[in-house]
């Protein structure tokens, strides 16, 4: 430690030398209700303890569009059509593409694009093995941001995969603008896209509070997140986890809540949690087949064909631009 280091006092760093995590948390804290932005739950941690939540017994959406993806993978590759640049949102774990890609015409590229950039190219890595032949280009970025796609993708006829859903994780307006920038992207393509729908409200209750505390351990990730990255000094067991669905706005809340009254500080600064007070960290909107159309639609979609279960659980909708 220098002198001078000794005699000055830590101060708070300077907002713009702060990560977009620390940015986000620090205002989500400060509004009068607090909230943190879903798309921090992906570290490398919460992107394997997701993995887990779509395994799990309560958690129908992930089994549901696998189905419907080995019962019309012919279909939808048609659909598609030959040749083309399949460009995924969100990749994930790259399951649900490999079922598409086993069935598309001489694929010319998979660009699978997600935000937890060490995980992504891990299974792309994995992918590229087990299929040498195909041109596999991961891009670690957030997708609702503009995105800069390969060059060698401007000739090829480009196409949108946008399972899981994740759609729903945005609210009205989110969805409504990515879906527009997702059309002017993939102009002369196409989307397909998966929708979780309305539904009995146990259903959606039970998918979202497993068993297991799976789902609970992934929205507490963020707390993890945040002792972590941001000298925090959140008390795991002084949050609940907390979800349940809201009827009059089609969705379900995730929330943390605080168990009670508390002071935490992060990055130097202190926030009052009161006992009950909760910190809302995901909402995860469903919709019925005809609203969903009509959203795609307003964004410059032409609606084609709709996969759906026999129980109406989840839809897939392919989509003309
Ligand atoms: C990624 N997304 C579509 C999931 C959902 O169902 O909204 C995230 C999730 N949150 C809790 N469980 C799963």
């Amino acid at each position: 430690m220098s002198n001078l280091e000794f005699f000055t006092h830590p101060s708070p760093p300077a907002p713009e030398r702060l990560s977009e995590f620390a940015r986000a948390v620090l205002e989500g804290l400060s509004a009068p209700e607090k909230r943190l932005p879903c798309k921090f739950f992906y570290d490398a941690r919460g992107s394997v303890l997701f993995d887990e939540i779509c395994e799990l017994a309560e958690y129908y959406p992930t089994r549901t569009e696998m189905a419907l993806f080995r019962a019309h993978a012919v279909e939808m590759a048609r659909a598609m059509g030959e040749e083309i640049a399949l460009i995924e949102f969100g990749a994930g774990a790259l399951s649900k593409a490999e079922l598409l890609l086993d069935a598309l015409d001489r694929p010319r590229a998979y660009v699978p694009i997600d935000i937890s950039g060490d995980y992504l190219r891990a299974m792309a890595a994995r992918l590229k093995q087990a299929r040498p032949k195909l041109n596999v280009l991961p891009l670690a970025a957030d997708f609702t941001k503009p995105l800069a796609l390969p060059q060698c993708l401007s000739q090829a006829r480009r196409v949108g995969f946008f399972p899981g859903s994740t759609i729903g994780n945005m609210d009205g307006a989110e969805a409504l603008a990515f879906l527009r920038k997702a059309a002017a992207v993939l102009k002369g393509g196409g989307m397909l896209i998966g929708v979780d729908l309305i539904k009995d409200p146990q259903i959606l209750h039970a998918a979202y509070n497993d068993a297991a505390g799976i789902t609970a351990a992934f929205n507490k990730n963020l707390l993890v997140r945040a002792n972590r990255e941001l000298d925090a000094g959140f008390d795991l067991d002084a949050f609940a986890h907390y979800a349940f669905y809201n009827p009059a706005q089609r969705r379900i809340e995730m929330h943390l809540m605080s168990l009670k009254d508390q002071d935490v500080t992060v990055l130097g600064r202190r926030f009052h949690f009161a006992q009950g007070e909760t910190v809302h960290t995901e909402n995860s909107y469903k919709y019925t087949i005809e609203g969903f159309r009509g959203l795609a639609r307003q964004a410059g979609f032409t609606p084609r064909l709709v996969w759906s279960d026999k129980d109406g659980l989840f839809s897939l909708h392919w989509l003309e631009c």
